[in-house]
């Protein structure tokens, strides 16, 4: 692995969108006690589902804590490789690398710099340290080459990509003071466009209410063709994500994308509101000077939080009356792919959902 310290776009380097074809997936076993409820069982439970749903066309690979080692091996079938490597808590999406290709089909990754989303501004943890190593020691593992980026704080999930020259995120997130405080939009957008190979970047202005990951664009709004997006939907004008949601619809509705094409906007329903219940936070186990959990603290639900692997979505169920609705929405619009629903509230405890605890490696050829 090779440490790389000039531009992907200016080397002809650029991310792809999810719905191409990839090598595999990266996913990281949870277990952090005031992420995971209970000794983190039913999100192993869960993660274990998602990892299994990938891997029918990709290959998963598990990363997991000395500690937990032997669980998430004896949870995880055979097909699955697990690896011990260190981390803080187990969101790839976020601080696994961001890969890119070039037109020859080689890849390489990015490695950002990760501050539990927002550092001691309004970051969620302390210390993050083992999370922002891991970049450079998957890339090492897969013996791919990775950009240093640390200069720069980003998290997967804070970006959207149509592989075609586009980029969406939002300005809650990216504009946030706890990320690069010391950079304009202008900037920041550049630093985009430069490290992602893209030529235009379209600005949300909000996510989904009460995200604090400070509103990522992965819960809120994501390609799923050229030209084409989702985004999560409320119609009910009492809820505070009616007028979040309606403001996105605007701004989606006046862009162009990279390439000038309109933007189709499929909108996918909300579930009802999610809260926490005593029981749950009962299960936490919080750290001095870190946010917890609340009763009744509304959690940051949306079907938008999906994966798309090389033959199905993998998408978060709620057992809400539109599990059902948002997954036929999909299924018109992945013709090609299976839908597998996956009942995700032990994820969505921990602050995500499926998408962010995924990432896919593109396709590449093997050396
Ligand atoms: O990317 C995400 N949505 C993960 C947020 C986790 C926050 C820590 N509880």
């Amino acid at each position: 692995m090779k440490i790389l310290n000039s531009i992907p776009k200016n080397d002809g380097y650029y991310m792809p969108a999810e719905y191409d074809k990839h090598y595999g997936c990266i996913i990281i076993w949870p277990e952090r006690a005031d992420s995971w409820q209970y000794g983190a069982v039913k999100a192993r439970k869960a993660f274990s589902e998602v990892a299994k749903a990938i891997s029918k066309s990709e290959k998963v690979t598990v990363l997991v804590n000395y500690e937990a080692y032997d669980t998430a091996r004896e949870m995880l079938p055979e097909n699955i490789r697990v690896i011990e490597m260190s981390s803080n808590d187990s969101w790839a999406r976020d601080y696994a690398p961001t890969f890119l290709k070039n037109d020859k089909g080689k890849i390489r990754g990015i490695d950002w710099y990760f501050n539990a989303w927002g550092g001691l501004y309004d970051g969620l943890y302390f210390p993050w340290d083992k999370d922002n190593k891991m970049a450079k020691k998957i890339c090492d593992l897969y013996d791919i080459d990775i950009y240093n980026m640390s200069n720069f704080v980003l998290e997967g999930g804070s970006i959207h990509v149509d592989g075609e020259g586009t980029i969406i995120t939002t300005e809650a997130c990216l504009l946030s003071k706890g990320r690069n405080p010391n950079m304009s939009k202008t900037e920041i957008e550049e630093k985009l466009k430069n490290c992602l190979g893209a030529q235009k970047v379209i600005w949300l202005k909000r996510g989904i209410y009460n995200d604090e990951t400070n509103e990522h664009i992965d819960n809120i709004c994501a390609f799923v063709a050229p030209g084409e997006v989702v985004l999560a939907w409320c119609d009910d004008k009492n809820d505070p994500q009616y007028k979040m949601s309606k403001e996105c619809f605007n701004i989606l509705s006046k862009e162009t994308d990279a390439k000038g094409r309109k933007l189709k906007i499929h909108k996918l329903p909300q579930p009802e509101p999610i809260y926490m219940t005593k029981h749950e936070c009962d299960g936490l186990i919080n750290f001095e000077g870190e946010p917890t959990r609340t009763e009744t603290e509304r959690l940051a639900a949306s079907y938008v939080n999906f994966y798309i692997s090389n033959n199905a979505i993998i998408m978060p169920g709620f057992n809400d009356k539109n599990d059902i609705k948002a997954k036929e929405i999909l299924k018109n619009i992945f013709k090609d792919r299976e839908i597998i629903q996956i009942y995700a509230r032990d994820i969505l405890i921990g602050g995500g959902n499926i998408h962010c605890i995924t990432q896919q490696i593109p396709y590449f050829k093997e050396t």
